[in-house]
């Protein structure tokens, strides 16, 4: 994109740009060419979303959640309309293959089209009575402004999973996205906009995390924060909130492992490590950082996957014959890098580990693939690296492979590849995540399934499925008492007969 794109905020359904705000803009990590200007949002910002979205909450709260369903089905068919443009914002934006610009895109709608539909289930319970002619039930009932804070990494499926789940549920929200990938939030919340969805209902304010994302997290009239990113960033907004005694849900960190048992279909594993590990340039929170191999296959396999690496290609993510693009930005290209330094001080470097240079290499930031081989314990077999980065260790039998595929302080997604049911079912049972894969990769969850992780991932919470409902709403227990006359639980239980 030749001259950048200028996007204001987005508050109480318009579109503004305050007049001398500061902006900053997003870089195309390919060619660091700006993809849109920005309005650096203030904490008046921040504050004036979170009037605008709770002045908005209760006319969209006494909305019949099946007529909110079918705005989101609306905003689902624009952004089906649209997929081609947003998927290749997407690629511009953050770098990710086009495939997977479009698959991010995709996701976005998948979860639209799913929530839509729950819009006529929410369902609550009847519960019996200890007492006669009493009815008890309860209600789903949404909890306010709902605040939402997302990362680069999916920059059009993470806001939808939050949002669409906030909003059938009743909630009004206030967005903060990445700033890296601002566009792609704006994007999102133009077609929300374009499907019908009242003036404050959804609020968008871009701006850093320390500014905009603190005024949110700290604004007394928020009641729940969803925020999806780092764990330093994620335990920080954890404790602004506790000071409100807020829900906060937090999905962070992995360091998820792929078991390779020697009975596996190594041809299928390979296919698989490949993409978990480079797919997106290894950026998602499921990325396969670990491959845990027992040692009949090792070399074989480790040969097998350096072979195909040689015929990886690097390079352009619009062009459809690009394995991987660039990473996503300039900081994690150093941050990266010096987890690769570290590598090398610790293990035995067995492919890639440089920056790519020269010609078109030199506009973006390219890495090469990389794999070091090393023992369980050391740093890069340990600490989230978030890039192209494979760790790979050799194990003796499956009961070492579950022990360090569990000694991590992370627990989001793992996998095992085995042909043997017994063991997979073990496998189900033992590895510690919040996700478990058979014969397939850490990564690609589908938005029917709840997601979220255990350990230092998360603090319990999942997003997507109908678990995320459970996130966005109160329940509120109802007893119905058509006797006509007190009865006391407890103490008339007794006599009741
Ligand atoms: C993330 O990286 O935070 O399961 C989300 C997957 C995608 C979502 C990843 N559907 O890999």
């Amino acid at each position: 994109m030749a001259s950048p794109t200028e996007f204001g905020l987005f508050i109480g359904g318009k579109w503004t740009m305050p007049p001398h705000a500061r902006r900053f803009e997003t870089i195309n990590p390919t060619n660091r060419e700006s993809v849109g200007s920005f309005v650096s949002g203030t904490a008046d910002d921040a504050r004036a979303a979170v009037a605008a979205a709770q002045a908005a909450f209760r006319g969209w709260r006494d909305t019949p959640a099946p007529k909110r369903g079918e705005i989101l089905l609306e905003a689902a068919r624009r952004m089906k309309q649209q997929k081609g443009t947003l998927g290749r914002i997407v690629t511009q934006e953050m770098g990710k293959v086009l495939s997977e610009g479009l698959g991010d895109v995709q996701e976005a709608i998948d979860f639209l089209e799913y929530m839509a539909g729950e819009g006529r289930r929410l369902f609550g319970e009847t519960v019996p009575s200890e007492l006669r002619n009493k009815f008890c039930m309860t209600v789903r009932q949404p909890k306010g402004v709902v605040v939402c804070i997302t990362p680069w990494n999916f920059p059009t499926a993470i806001p939808n999973w939050k949002m669409a789940a906030a909003l059938i549920s009743g909630n009004t929200v206030v967005f903060k996205p990445a700033s890296a990938t601002s566009r792609c939030g704006a994007e999102v919340v133009r077609i929300y906009e374009e499907a019908g969805l009242p003036p404050g209902v959804v609020n968008l304010v871009t701006g850093s995390g320390g500014v905009v994302g603190n005024a949110l997290v700290e604004d007394p009239h928020v009641r729940t924060v969803s925020f999806t990113g780092g764990v330093a960033a994620g335990r920080d907004v954890y404790v602004r909130g506790a000071q409100g005694l807020k829900m906060v849900h937090l999905e962070l960190g992995g360091k998820n492992p792929v078991i390779l048992m020697d009975d596996a279909d190594l041809s299928l594993a390979l296919d698989g490590v490949l993409f978990g590990a480079f797919g997106t340039a290894g950026q998602r929170c499921t990325a396969t950082s670990r491959l845990i191999v027992q040692a009949k296959v090792y070399d074989e396999f480790l040969g097998k996957l350096t072979d195909r690496l040689d015929r990886f290609r690097v390079g352009d993510p619009l062009d459809p014959a690009t394995g991987m693009g660039p990473v996503a930005s300039s900081d994690q290209e150093t941050k990266i890098l010096e987890y690769i330094e570290i590598g090398r001080s610790e293990a035995t470097l067995r492919y890639g580990g440089h920056k790519l240079t020269g010609g078109a290499y030199d506009r973006g930031y390219f890495l090469e693939p990389t794999i070091f081989e090393t023992r369980h314990g050391t740093r890069i077999s340990k600490e989230e690296i978030f890039g192209p980065v494979l760790s790979v260790i050799r194990v003796a039998d499956y009961d070492e492979a579950v022990r360090v595929a569990n000694d991590v302080e992370y627990g989001l997604s793992s996998a095992i590849y085995t042909r043997d049911v017994n063991r997979a079912f073990r496998a189900i049972r033992d590895l510690e995540a919040g996700i478990t894969y058979v014969n397939a990769p850490t990564i690609g969850a589908e938005v029917q399934l709840p997601f979220g992780g255990i350990k230092h991932t998360g603090n319990g919470g999942r997003e997507a499925g109908s678990a995320a409902i459970e996130e966005f709403t109160e329940i509120k227990s109802v007893f119905i008492d058509f006797s006509s006359k007190l009865q006391k639980a407890q103490i008339d239980s007794e006599t009741a007969a």
